[in-house]
């Protein structure tokens, strides 16, 4: 018998990660040939929801573990950031916008991955290459994966491909974009029911940096200064969960999506020596400015990589 089929994003799932694993599954039969079910490593977050609940759709079925399916894994090919029990023999499919993340399969899979702006235009692509038909609310689910994962076009990830993808999918959604997006921000900025452990975890992930193990948070919001105010209790969150999960070093950043710039918290000695060396903000208080940084692919992992890589 077939296992079951899951597509699923990266653990502390983004809105791209999330509504990319909900478009595979809309279109599981059309492009895989099998019915598949979206699930999701962790809890949604607060712009997810909105998004949901505005398309009146369901939220995936929490899974924290998988067992014997069949895995479409979308949004990351990074170890570290995958839900536990994923092996090379269950692994399916990969559709993604990121480096390759180091991923081995048991047999040929299924890939298609872009230098793109999210996973939903990824997938944009597909639909396209297939000439399969895109419906309204699945239009709607792919404006919204390029509008949150670029920041309106702002992110240096944002391609013109992901500007023609938004224009096609809208003559079929008919937003009006601009009052979209700013609904989707407020949405993506709620602090509603967030604590300081969900602050710094929420859009968190680890990575493999040379022998090095690095974590990096990240917290999009468009007034930076309601997270800031927040900082005494943050920084020693940030301490605790660098010890607990037994990193070399944890960063964690605001940004500051209206004015495109990051609050990059600097929690250590050992933070404090990086990052002097590899950014060129100014610190003041455990917290160095980074100007037009707003980018954790393009403009911290690289950055940090290329330094602990060495
Ligand atoms: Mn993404």
């Amino acid at each position: 018998m077939q296992n079951k089929i899951i597509s699923i994003g990266h653990k502390n799932p983004d809105t791209d990660s999330v509504l990319s694993a909900i478009l595979v599954s809309r279109f599981g039969k059309k492009i895989f040939g099998f019915g598949i079910e979206a699930v999701v490593a962790d809890d949604i977050n607060n712009e997810t929801k909105f998004v949901l609940d505005f398309l009146k759709l369901k939220k995936p079925r929490l899974l924290k573990k998988i067992k014997n399916e069949s895995v479409v894994l979308v949004d990351t090919t990074e170890p570290k950031q995958i839900i536990d029990g994923l092996t090379e023999d269950n692994l399916m499919a990969v559709i993604d916008h990121h480096n390759l993340g180091g991923l081995k399969s048991s047999k040929p899979i299924y890939t298609h991955i872009e230098p793109i702006g999210c996973t939903g235009s990824v997938i944009y692509k597909i639909l396209q290459e297939k000439n399969i038909k895109i419906d309204k609310i699945s239009a709607i689910l792919m404006i919204v994966c390029i509008l949150s994962d670029t920041l309106n076009f702002n992110s240096p990830t944002a391609t013109i491909d992901d500007k023609k993808i938004l224009k096609e999918l809208n003559r079929i959604a008919k937003l009006d974009i601009k009052k979209f997006v700013s609904e989707l921000f407020t949405a993506k900025s709620s602090l509603k029911g967030i604590s300081v452990d969900d602050i710094i975890s929420k859009d968190y992930k680890q990575f493999d940096m040379g022998k090095y193990k690095v974590g990096i948070g990240v917290w999009e919001i468009t007034d930076p200064e309601t997270v800031n105010i927040q900082k005494n209790k943050i920084i020693p969150a940030l301490i605790k969960k660098k010890r607990g999960e037994k990193m070399d070093y944890i960063f964690f950043a605001t940004v500051d999506i209206m004015k495109n710039n990051s609050y990059l918290y600097i929690i250590g000695d050992e933070e404090n020596i990086l990052s002097k060396k590899v950014f060129s903000g100014k610190s003041k208080d455990s917290i160095m400015f980074l100007k037009g940084v707003i980018s954790r692919k393009k403009q911290l992992v690289p950055v940090l990589m290329k330094e602990l890589g060495k």
